[in-house]
């Protein structure tokens, strides 16, 4: 155990993150000697939205490697719809029972924040969204926070203990302004010591009215003006946004850009992509509803089976001409033309293929482009 309130990679790997009943039905089962070989899918038969970006599954691979299991997978960024398998476990029931809540709350959590960043990003049409969440979620998770985003096709994120490669974002707290005598000083300083590559995005809310702050911060070299206003006090944001632009045009500041965060919904970002060059997304991305993803059994011994409401027998789902889908059982015959959208990743307990997370995000970002391109 350590220091907090956190499961251990290992005591995840050895299986012991799990629900007690599964550890009852392995006693169980072993005592009577029942193993069946069995074929179990993940779906989910609801989603948040009419479709769902696919993501946690390098997390899974990580915990069935060296567990005797086959797995295939959508690969992490495909896009999924209600009732798609996205990912498949066989083997001997007994020998990986116990990973499914491990399993589950891996896809769950991350497929729920990808999807979440992915809408946001659609919402967003070109400007950029960047994740700054992870402060709504227990920092042991983090990584996987914004890992998830960025699949799900924001430019950039907050976190410093993101993975590799993700371009981090951050411009003031409003705790640093407040440690100098005035916001100029502030602004100032920042501008002295931020190394030269990162924008001088000023916060410009933390005194005074938006308008006047942001005016001054483009008297000190403000490449952009960061507003934060807690909803609290935020009045009309619209008019209070065109306000800020107006200002500044109409003091030469045309080029200083104009960052909306706090608190950014869905629908504000909606409301406001016209003029917002940028937005900084915290809960609406990292606290996103999980995807409700179930793990049933749908082949036992190699007969089709299912539990009432499960559609029985291994399937694959492929994707036509003209971006539609079809499901079909596994064993029928591939339409022509036909792309199968779940691979193989783990065979017999060794790793056949591993995610990649920029070819994952570039199929979000693929998708979002087709998508936003038929939505005009
Ligand atoms: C934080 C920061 C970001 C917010 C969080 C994103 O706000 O300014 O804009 O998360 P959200 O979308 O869930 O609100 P504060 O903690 O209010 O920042 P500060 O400490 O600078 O006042």
């Amino acid at each position: 155990m350590g220091i907090f309130d956190t499961v251990s990679d290992e005591t995840i790997r050895r299986g012991e993150c799990t629900d007690i009943y599964f550890e009852r039905t392995e006693e169980t089962l072993s005592a009577e000697g029942i193993n069946p070989h069995v074929v179990m899918e993940v779906t989910a038969t609801a989603l948040p939205d009419t479709w769902a970006t696919f993501c946690g599954l390098s997390d899974v691979i990580a915990l069935l490697e060296g567990v005797p299991v086959t797995v295939d997978a959508m690969p992490e960024g495909t896009v999924f719809y209600k009732n798609e398998p996205v990912l498949r476990i066989s083997g001997k029931y007994r020998d990986f029972c116990r990973y499914e809540t491990a399993i589950l709350g891996f896809l769950c959590h991350a497929s729920g924040i990808a999807t979440a960043a992915a809408h946001v990003k659609l919402a967003a049409h070109h400007r950029p969204v960047y994740s700054f969440g992870s402060r709504r979620q227990h920092p042991s998770i983090a990584r996987m926070i914004e890992r998830a985003a960025w699949i799900g096709g924001v430019d950039g994120v907050s976190n410093t203990s993101a993975p590799k490669g993700i371009p981090l974002v951050g411009t003031m707290p409003h705790a640093f302004v407040m440690c100098y005598n005035n916001p100029e000083e502030a602004w100032r300083s920042f501008d002295r010591h931020a190394p030269k590559e990162v924008p001088r995005i000023m916060l410009s809310d933390t005194y005074c009215d938006e308008k006047s702050e942001s005016l001054r911060a483009a008297k000190c070299g403000a490449t952009a003006v960061r507003l934060d206003t807690p909803r609290s006090r935020r009045g009309n944001m619209r008019s209070i946004i065109e306000e800020v632009r107006w200002e500044l045009d109409a003091h030469g500041y045309s080029g200083v850009k104009i960052f909306l965060s706090g608190g950014v919904t869905r629908e504000e970002i909606i409301a406001y992509r016209d003029i917002v060059d940028a937005f900084g997304v915290g809960g609406s991305i990292a606290n996103a509803p999980v995807i409700d993803f179930a793990m049933d059994i749908v082949e036992i011994e190699g007969k089709a089976k299912a539990k009432r409401g499960k559609r029985s027998g291994v399937k694959q789902v492929y994707e036509l001409s003209g971006g539609k889908r079809t499901m079909l059982p596994v064993a029928d015959k591939m339409p022509q033309g036909a792309i199968p959208l779940i691979e193989e990743f783990i065979k017999n307990s060794a790793i056949t293929k591993r995610s990649d997370m920029e070819k994952a995000r570039a199929n979000v970002l693929n998708w979002l482009k087709s998508t936003a391109a038929s939505e005009k």
